[in-house]
């Protein structure tokens, strides 16, 4: 039997764990025998949106190109995983109207407090000072999800939990 293409869209701030959830929640998909994909900055913006910075009009046509490639791969039979910070409401619900009833949001709601204190990158410091300008949660906005298929905090969580309480979640959509 084949399976049923969805793009799993991941929101949520720098820092929040969006890429390492993506990761396992693939993990866990593949060995339920799914074909997947993910983008993430490092295919995406390193290769088909290097032309692409963090102004709001860069930002708005780098989700407009996910979503119109997420659909590709939709349309290619995959199920499609991405992680983009994606700020902005009226992006998302694009990425919504592009990709269709395949689309699942999923808001990865670990509050910037959290995020900053991990500073995995020290781009939050670089963020404060300003020598990363337009940083998101700092000097530019991000618009949470008012209506999200999923919601997951990952503070206090390990990976393991978070990634199970997704699977679960995602259970109705596979
Ligand atoms: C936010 C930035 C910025 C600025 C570089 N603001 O934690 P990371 O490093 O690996 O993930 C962040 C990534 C965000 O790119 P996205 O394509 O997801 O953004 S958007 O959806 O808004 O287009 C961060 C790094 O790039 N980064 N400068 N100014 N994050």
């Amino acid at each position: 039997k084949g399976q049923k293409p969805l793009t799993i869209w991941f929101t949520g701030l720098s820092g929040a764990g969006k890429s390492t959830l993506v990761n396992e929640v693939e993990k866990r998909l593949i060995s339920m025998g799914k074909h997947t994909i993910s983008l993430d900055g490092d295919n995406i913006r390193l290769g088909l949106n290097k032309n692409l910075g963090f102004k709001e009009t860069d930002r708005i046509e780098n989700i407009r190109r996910v979503s119109e490639v997420s659909k590709l791969m939709n349309d290619a039979g995959l199920i499609s995983l991405t992680s983009f910070i994606s700020p902005y409401a009226r992006d998302r619900q694009s990425a919504r109207e592009i990709i269709g009833d395949c689309f699942v949001e999923v808001y990865v709601s670990t509050p910037l407090e959290e995020c900053e204190k991990r500073d995995v990158k020290g781009l939050y410091k670089k963020g404060r000072t300003g020598e990363i300008p337009n940083f998101t949660g700092i000097s530019s906005p991000y618009e949470p999800p008012e209506n999200p298929d999923i919601v997951i905090d990952t503070t206090g969580k390990s990976i393991e939990i978070s990634v199970d309480y997704i699977m679960n979640a995602l259970e109705q959509f596979l």
